[in-house]
């Protein structure tokens, strides 16, 4: 089942998620379903808090077009390990439709987290993976990429989202 992103500005997005204590039916039917959504978008990642639910739930995947498709389902992730070394990627962000802006983070970062069967795993990160993973993890806790960005490129971003949405309501009214 598809389910509707939110996008900002919403208050919803800026909450801090749960840890889950179980992984159960509930839990992969709402893993599953994040899955069809992001592809559907398409993305490469997609936080539980995007489509309202305040969980501490992440799919991804990186794979591109014609390669097999290589889901990866993180619960409760938590970042254990950053590089020194950073490195810089144009980032979008399914909330922030249209949007994108080149944001510096750690080029590298371990995770531990709980797999779709209930198992504790250990992912080493690098390269796209790894800024999307942290892009992620910062979902979960309110963060946008925008919030790296200054008050006058955030504040602009901002302004170009509301003026969208107002469109889409009038569309709809
Ligand atoms: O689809 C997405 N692409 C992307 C590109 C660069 C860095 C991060 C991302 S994640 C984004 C999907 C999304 O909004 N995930 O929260
Ligand atoms: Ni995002």
């Amino acid at each position: 089942m598809l389910r509707k992103i939110l996008t900002e500005p919403d208050a919803i997005l800026r909450k801090k998620c749960e840890p889950l204590e179980k992984v159960d039916t509930e839990t992969k039917k709402l893993m599953d379903d994040m899955l069809e959504t992001m592809y559907a978008a398409p993305g490469i990642g997609l936080a539980a808090i995007q489509v309202g639910i305040l969980k501490r739930l992440v799919v991804l995947d990186i794979s591109k077009g014609e390669e097999k498709k290589k889901p990866i389902f993180l619960i409760n992730p938590k970042i254990i390990h950053q590089s020194k070394k950073t490195s810089v990627y144009e980032e979008g962000c399914l909330s922030l439709p249209g949007q994108f802006a080149e944001i510096e983070r750690p080029a590298e970062c371990t995770l531990k987290y709980i797999d779709y069967n209930g198992k504790e795993k250990e992912l080493k990160a690098d390269g796209l993976l790894a800024t999307c993973v942290q892009h992620e993890v910062d979902h979960l806790n309110g963060i946008l990429f925008i919030d790296y960005l200054s008050k006058l490129k955030k504040d602009m971003i901002i302004k170009k989202l509301v003026k969208q949405k107002k469109g889409i309501e009038r569309v709809i009214v």
